[in-house]
């Protein structure tokens, strides 16, 4: 046992226990479907079991008592273990991966391989013993010195071969694994200046390195559902894959988006200047909402903070999306969040996540009443009522040009049906719909 605490129960919105869900109640029905369904909640590998705390100031803060006296692939074996124990504890029942999370990165491609398939059978291991499933995996291909200047849009095609070498083993683990997904998120896909940079073959070099991706999963039949996980800057000053709508246009440019979807990161959208809501809007209405990294950025800071979430007005905006939408299918929530610096005890890794479980899951209830009473729907079809009569109509079905419409607007004085937008009334209806 590496937790002291045992697993993590719901004693409901009153309860002063910190070791208990308020919110968060598995098998309770939202919608006739488990809160747990509706939510899959994921722990990424990266910030929960492998980061240290280290910042740009500062060394590694995280007392961990298992990585003592342990190195290298011992060490990563024990972290398995731990990774499981927490899960099952905290009743999560997917987990996300990059490859250099699980295995120490070797010398060479062979090595660093070698490691992984060590790993990958602890990891089976654990995943039949928990029934904990693999919500999606990677492949770190930004964090090598190798990748200085990108992985696939490298200005040096050796670089292209061997991240191409690298996202390869990573797709035949999370097959291996039954991963759900497979995500590609642009690392230093992106540029510091235009001065250098040959954006148009980067971009190109991107799309043919999702092409190949794509071949290859169809070669070795993995059905995961890949996804592009947008973010505008981080590492570089402009990532290609800026946010949701960007990446939309580029896969349709390049003829891909059938064969992506979006894996979202609250964040992400933060630093893009949208709401998440707006993000995931914007892939629900293109039918590309994915997946969904659960995090929250601070609008003070203009990077990646990565905290765990816990603004709950925004968690419920995101689950009447997802709602709306019809909910995720091979996509869940996933933490790609990171307790702060000075939360370095173990047990602030089960603090936190009961934190962001509540969140999403208090979010989850609220959004699931507003869409049940249609509020947001109802005021919607009224707003746009004069599309499905009338001139509106024609415009609609396409049977009116400029010159009908040019006819149509003569001698009116005064137009028929602006109304005012109501916004105010509507954020108080949510205001009350929050806070019951
Ligand atoms: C970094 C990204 C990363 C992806 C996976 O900002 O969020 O963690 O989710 O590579
Ligand atoms: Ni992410
Ligand atoms: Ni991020």
């Amino acid at each position: 046992m590496y937790f002291k605490q045992e697993k993590i129960k719901y004693e409901g919105s009153k309860s002063l226990n910190p070791f208990a869900f308020k919110y968060y109640n598995a098998e309770e029905l939202v919608l006739g479907k488990p809160m747990k369904e509706h939510l899959k909640f994921s722990m990424a590998y990266w910030h929960t079991i492998s980061a240290q705390g280290t910042d740009m100031f500062g060394e590694a803060t995280m007392q961990r008592h298992w990585d003592q006296g342990v190195e290298g692939i011992e060490r990563a074996k024990i972290r398995v273990k731990v990774a499981f124990e927490f899960m099952e504890k905290m009743g999560l029942e997917y987990f996300c991966f990059h490859d250099a999370d699980i295995a120490p990165v070797g010398e060479t491609i062979e090595e660093t391989n070698a490691n992984l398939d060590i790993i990958v059978d602890e990891i089976e291991k654990e995943m039949k013993r928990t029934g904990i499933k693999l919500l999606w995996g990677t492949a770190n291909a930004f964090s090598n010195k190798r990748y200085v200047n990108g992985a696939s849009t490298s200005p040096n095609a050796d670089v292209f071969a061997y991240a191409a070498a690298q996202v390869k083993k990573a797709m035949e683990i999370t097959k291996r694994l039954n991963g759900s997904g497979y995500v590609f998120w642009g690392g230093r896909e992106g540029y510091e200046t235009l001065l250098n940079t040959d954006m148009a073959l980067e971009q190109d070099n991107l799309a043919r390195f999702l092409k190949l991706a794509v071949d290859y999963a169809k070669e070795i039949d993995f059905k995961g559902q890949f996804y592009i996980e947008p973010k505008p800057k981080e590492p570089t000053k402009h990532q290609y894959d800026f946010d949701a709508a960007t990446a939309v246009s580029f896969l349709r440019k390049y003829n891909l988006n059938k064969n992506f979807k979006l894996n979202l990161e609250t964040n992400h959208a933060t630093l893009a200047t949208h709401t998440m809501q707006h993000e995931v809007r914007y892939a629900a209405d293109n039918g590309m909402l994915g997946s969904i990294d659960a995090n929250q950025g601070d609008l003070l800071l203009g990077w990646d903070t990565d905290q765990f979430p816990t603004d709950i007005y925004e968690s419920t905006l995101i689950m009447y999306e997802v709602l709306r939408y019809g909910g995720l299918t091979t996509g869940g929530l996933n933490f790609d969040a990171r307790v702060r610096r000075p939360s370095f005890k173990e047990e602030d890794l089960m603090l936190a996540h009961i934190a962001g479980m509540d969140t999403y899951a208090a979010g989850l209830r609220i959004a699931a009443k507003l869409w049940e009473d249609q509020v947001l729907e109802k005021n919607l079809a009224s707003r746009y009522a004069s599309y499905k009569t009338g001139i509106g109509k024609k415009i609609v079905d396409g049977q009116v040009g400029f010159k009908e419409l040019d006819a149509y607007v003569k001698g009116k004085k005064e137009l028929d049906k602006n109304e005012p937008g109501r916004q105010e009334v509507l954020e108080s209806i949510l205001n009350q719909y929050i806070i019951g």
